[in-house]
């Protein structure tokens, strides 16, 4: 209790002392500041998300100009290596040549037989003279590499040689995932972003060890995805967004191109197509779908819940296997979205209706059904449905109970609950950006719960993970995707990947405070919570 209360009262202090928010150029606000520069050589495992083991020790290890990176014969593995190189390369403006030369003193390798790594973990050796990361897989390598970008001075994100010397502790972390599902969802429905703005948002989430990447593609406001056999939903209704502007969709080559960036980062792109409710856009490009048949005009506000495709009608289903079909046939992951949520303007029996006969089209072109939590509400999930939990700690038992029930009958659970998990909700009453329909959530807020006892009743082995959805009625730059990610993003990853014993606020938040220097490096529109120890300025680039 007493470091809940540490604080606000700090807070309270900084505040009376003067401080004031970012943007100004007055000290630090909040709890203590930290130092302006970042030590020359980082704490091993102090680093986000906190790995599951460390064991510090040796002096460390540094990158050379004379520095290899060793890898085996095998394409995986290479690519990992050339995306670390890629990185480290402007910074250092070191040439880090990839080489198959076990004695290089970089090595990534593989060993099948390191079973408890299991599929994403690693385990990262540093001493002088060599650095070893160890996996079982490419995807461990990856997240290793996360680990290694961390534990380097943040300087090594710049895209121009900073002349610094680059040393990595001595010791060993060894780390695997506490959850196999960390996911970020990105609505690019409400306010389209770009392919280019997408992968942007990829690469801050691979930085936090994330593994899956919801987009939200179709809403009342616009649809997004281009789909062959029904050519309107992107000539009509892509045209749209909230406040009027161009929209925008992508084309199937376009998002192929999304799936292979996300793929490289070893995140599965999971497609959301929301049905029967969130459907406007898809009604107005298509009225045939309506129970009326008569022709919609588009919709550019923030309301939800009035739109509904129509469950007596042939077309409907005709409409949702040709989508269905056509998005499984982009999607080399094994989860297609269906949405579900807010089918307020369905009755009861239509969206059982429509739920049973939409879920087995997702199963028929080789897919598993993941849905939001409505589904267990009215209607049934499919059998290896991974149910997405969005209620609030207000939300009613019985609401609560039906996802534990589904989750006692085999549906796997991924929590983002809006009042913790939702990144598009304000910070506090004075955040310009973001909704508040499920109150303010503080960094702390976000950070200070546990996925895996959060739903009473849900049997800890449902649990899949957690996941960070970011809507976008408020936002319509990167910049503001940026403002409401950093700092919640990082802790919701942590949430899903490091051991509960270990995630503590009052370290955190000095942990976080730290990863400041990293995020302006890497040039993001991070915004300074007062709850944060932040540096006391940020360092100036070479
Ligand atoms: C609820 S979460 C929604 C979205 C809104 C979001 C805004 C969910 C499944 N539905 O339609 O964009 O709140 O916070």
């Amino acid at each position: 209790m007493r470091r809940r209360l540490l604080a606000p009262a700090l807070l309270l202090l900084a505040t009376a002392l003067g401080c004031t928010e970012a943007g100004t150029a007055a000290p630090a606000p909040g709890p203590a500041a930290l130092p302006a520069t970042e030590p020359e050589v980082r704490p091993l495992g102090r680093i986000i998300p906190l790995p599951a083991s460390v064991r510090p020790g040796g002096a460390p290890y540094t990158l050379t100009a004379a520095t290899r990176i060793g890898v085996p014969d095998h394409p995986g593995v290479r690519a990992v290596a050339e995306r670390l190189a890629a990185r480290l390369r402007p910074a250092t403006g070191f040439r880090l040549p990839v080489v198959t030369d076990p004695a290089a003193d970089l090595v990534l390798r593989l060993d099948p037989a390191a079973g408890a790594l299991g599929d994403e973990g690693y385990e990262l050796r540093s001493a002088p003279g060599r650095l070893t990361l160890t996996a079982r897989t490419p995807a461990g390598l990856f997240r290793g590499v996360q680990t290694v970008r961390q534990q380097l001075p943040a300087a090594v994100e710049r895209d121009t040689a900073q002349r610094r010397a680059w040393k990595i502790a001595g010791g060993t972390v060894t780390d695997v995932p506490r959850f196999p599902y960390r996911g970020a969802m990105l609505d690019v429905a409400r306010h389209f972003f770009t392919v280019e703005e997408v992968k942007a948002y990829i690469d801050r989430i691979a930085l936090y060890k994330y593994n899956a990447l919801h987009l939200h593609l179709t809403d009342d406001q616009g649809w997004r995805i281009a789909i062959g056999s029904r050519p309107k939903l992107t000539e009509v209704g892509a045209a749209t967004e909230v406040g009027g502007g161009p929209g925008g969709f992508y084309t199937q080559e376009q998002y192929k191109e999304l799936v292979r960036y996300a793929a490289a980062a070893h995140i599965e792109v999971i497609p959301e197509i929301d049905l029967p409710g969130h459907t406007h856009a898809a009604l107005v490009s298509y009225p045939e779908l309506t129970c009326d048949g008569k022709a919609l005009k588009p919709y550019t506000g923030i309301e939800v819940g009035f739109s509904t495709l129509c469950a007596g009608k042939e077309e409907t289903y005709a409409f949702a296997d040709d989508v269905l079909r056509e998005i499984a046939a982009l999607t080399p992951g094994r989860y297609v979205h269906i949405g579900g949520d807010e089918a307020k303007s369905t009755s009861p029996a239509d969206y059982r209706t429509m739920t049973d006969r939409i879920q087995p089209l997702v199963t028929r072109h080789g897919k598993q059904v993941m849905a939001w939590h409505q589904l267990t509400g009215d209607a049934t999930p499919a059998p290896g449905a991974l149910i997405q939990y969005w209620g609030l700690d207000r939300t009613t038992a019985e609401e609560k109970e039906k996802v534990a029930e589904a989750a006692r009958a085999g549906a796997g659970i991924v929590v983002s609950p809006a009042d913790r998990a939702y990144l598009d909700m304000k910070y506090d009453e004075d955040t310009p950006l973001g909704l508040r329909w499920a109150g303010t959530v503080s960094v702390e807020r976000s950070y200070d719960w546990d996925p895996a006892t959060y739903l009473p009743g849900v049997p800890r082995s449902a649990v899949r993970g957690v996941e960070a959805p970011l809507w976008t009625e408020t936002l319509s730059t990167p910049e503001h995707l940026d403002t409401m990610a950093f700092p919640r993003l990082p802790g919701l990853a942590e949430l899903g990947w490091s051991p509960a014993a270990g995630r503590d606020w009052s370290t955190y938040k000095v942990r976080l405070g730290e990863q400041a220097h990293r995020w302006d490096a890497l040039g993001l529109s991070w915004y300074r919570s007062p709850e944060v120890p932040w540096p006391a300025a940020a360092e100036p680039p070479a």
